[in-house]
């Protein structure tokens, strides 16, 4: 499948690409708060090896062509109006000269999407080289009613300082420092900082690679109610798995699991629960 890029004419040549979802919930509600779009090969490539196909000629096709699959994919199957669609960007595409105006927007006008379903993923993991203009095309998108997030936080290039050059809607909490969150002083620290931050600046912050139980006690002891993991659901193809199909660990035992984590030195004093 040959897809032009309306902003510069070129063409994803790769795999031809289907869609994953994966359901972002809300332990608090019970429910699925929205889902993220993945991409996936036709053929069952995992994201590896369509990636793999990516050159830096052929990027903005290949984001295009993903954007216009997940928003098809998302629209046939029927997502409901009160659920979120994330999809994913990567930065140097958002600021390329010739992307002033949001491909995501104009393809949700074309859809049965609302924009205000929409949001636009930046990931930390690769370096934001013009955060100001990355900042100028956040309000723009903020004032199209579309919502944005960070990916990847916590790991990648920046940490809390890319928070100041622009506020994202959501910082999506990186999958290495949500792992074992329960048994790592250290981790526990860190996503406490990054939840102080998130709540002075008005963000709201999901976990994502939640695993285990432990973990959702953790960081729900810290405040978090929105999750997305294996624990929950794992990403299916061409399939908008629903709130009825997921298990939530029940609160009680969330809570019962929610203990300070266990010190990582010898003789290092646990934590209290924030
Ligand atoms: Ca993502």
């Amino acid at each position: 499948m040959m897809v032009a890029n309306r902003l510069d004419g070129t063409c994803w040549a790769g795999p031809d690409l289907v869609m994953a979802f994966q359901p972002i919930v809300d332990i608090t509600a019970q429910t699925v708060f929205g889902y993220e779009a993945l991409v996936r090969g036709v053929n069952g490539e995992g994201a590896e090896t369509v990636l793999s196909h990516v050159t830096p000629a052929n990027f903005m096709a290949f984001e295009a062509a993903c954007h216009s699959a997940a928003m098809a994919s998302a629209g046939r199957l029927g997502l409901d109006r009160t659920h979120h669609l994330s999809l994913n960007f990567l930065p140097s595409g958002l600021a390329a000269e010739n992307n002033s105006v949001s491909p995501a927007l104009a393809m949700a006008n074309a859809s049965a999407i609302g924009t205000d379903q929409l949001i636009v993923e930046i990931t930390e993991a690769e370096r934001v080289t013009q955060p100001v203009r990355i900042a100028a095309l956040f309000a723009d998108y903020r004032r199209l009613g579309l919502k944005t997030a960070i990916d990847d936080f916590g790991v990648g290039y920046a940490g809390l300082g890319l928070l100041a050059d622009f506020q994202p809607d959501y910082i999506k909490i990186a999958m290495d420092l949500v792992r074992d969150v329960h048994e790592s002083r250290a981790r526990a620290s860190i996503t406490r900082a990054i939840l102080q931050a998130a709540r002075d600046l008005s963000i709201q912050v999901i976990a994502e690679g939640v695993e285990s139980p432990s973990e959702v006690a953790a960081l729900r002891a810290q405040g978090v109610t929105l999750f997305q993991g294996f624990l929950f659901a794992r990403p299916t193809v061409d399939r908008l798995i629903p709130p009825s199909r997921i298990c939530f660990p029940a609160a009680r035992s969330v809570r019962r699991l929610a203990r300070p984590p266990r010190p990582t030195l010898a003789g290092a004093q646990p934590l209290p629960q924030g």
